[in-house]
C-alpha cells in the first residue's frame, strides 16, 4: 500500500484500558488500515475535564487507501464497536476508547466534521510525546515548525511511561 503516513492518537480511561487500545489497533488492521509503527503506552494526566481517571495514550503511524472523512467514519465505528457511547452533555468525560486523526500526510483540512492537523495537538503532551517517539522529525503542516519544538511548553502535564 502506498500513500502518505497518517498519524492517529489513541486514548482510554475506562475499563481494561490497555486491552482497549490493542483492540482498536486490531480492528483497524482488520478493516484494511496498515499499522506501520506504534508508540509505547503512556499513562497520562487528564486534560480539560480534570476530575476523571488517568488515561492510557499512544500514537500509531498508518497507511490507508481511505480518504480523510472515510477514515474518520471508520474511527467512529471502531469507537462504537469497542463500546463508546457519545454523550452530548459530557463531551470531554471518561471514555473506553478515543481515536483521533492527528496528521494525514501534510494535508490541511478545515471542515465542519473534521479538522486536520488536530486542532489541539500542539498543546497536549499526551499527544506529542508518543507521536515524537515514533516520528521525531515530523513538521506541523500549517506552522511548518518541527513538532518537537512544541513539547517543552507541555512538560507541566504529567505523563509517565507504562511499565
Ligand atoms: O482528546 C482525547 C481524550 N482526552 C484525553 C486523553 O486522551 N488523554 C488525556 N491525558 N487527557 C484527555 N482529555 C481528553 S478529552
Amino acid at each position: 500500500m502506498s500513500g502518505k503516513p497518517v498519524y492517529l492518537s489513541l486514548g482510554s480511561n475506562l475499563g481494561e484500558r490497555e486491552d482497549r487500545l490493542g483492540q482498536a489497533i486490531d480492528i483497524l488492521e482488520r478493516e484494511g488500515v496498515a499499522v506501520l509503527a506504534r508508540s509505547s503506552v503512556y499513562e497520562t494526566e487528564p486534560q480539560d475535564v480534570r476530575d476523571q481517571p488517568w488515561f492510557l495514550n499512544m500514537a500509531v503511524e498508518c497507511q490507508t487507501t481511505l480518504m480523510p472523512l472515510q477514515l474518520m467514519a471508520l474511527l467512529l465505528r471502531v469507537e462504537k464497536e469497542i463500546g463508546r457511547v457519545r454523550h452530548a452533555n459530557l463531551r470531554r468525560g471518561p471514555r473506553p476508547i478515543d481515536l483521533d486523526i492527528l496528521l494525514f500526510g501534510d494535508a490541511v483540512i478545515d471542515m465542519l466534521q473534521l479538522t486536520v492537523p488536530h486542532p489541539r495537538m500542539l498543546q497536549r503532551r499526551f499527544v506529542l510525546e508518543p507521536l515524537l517517539e515514533i516520528a521525531p522529525n515530523l513538521q506541523h503542516p500549517v506552522t511548518q515548525q518541527p513538532l518537537r519544538l512544541y513539547l517543552p511548553a507541555t512538560l507541566n502535564q504529567q505523563v509517565r511511561l507504562r511499565p
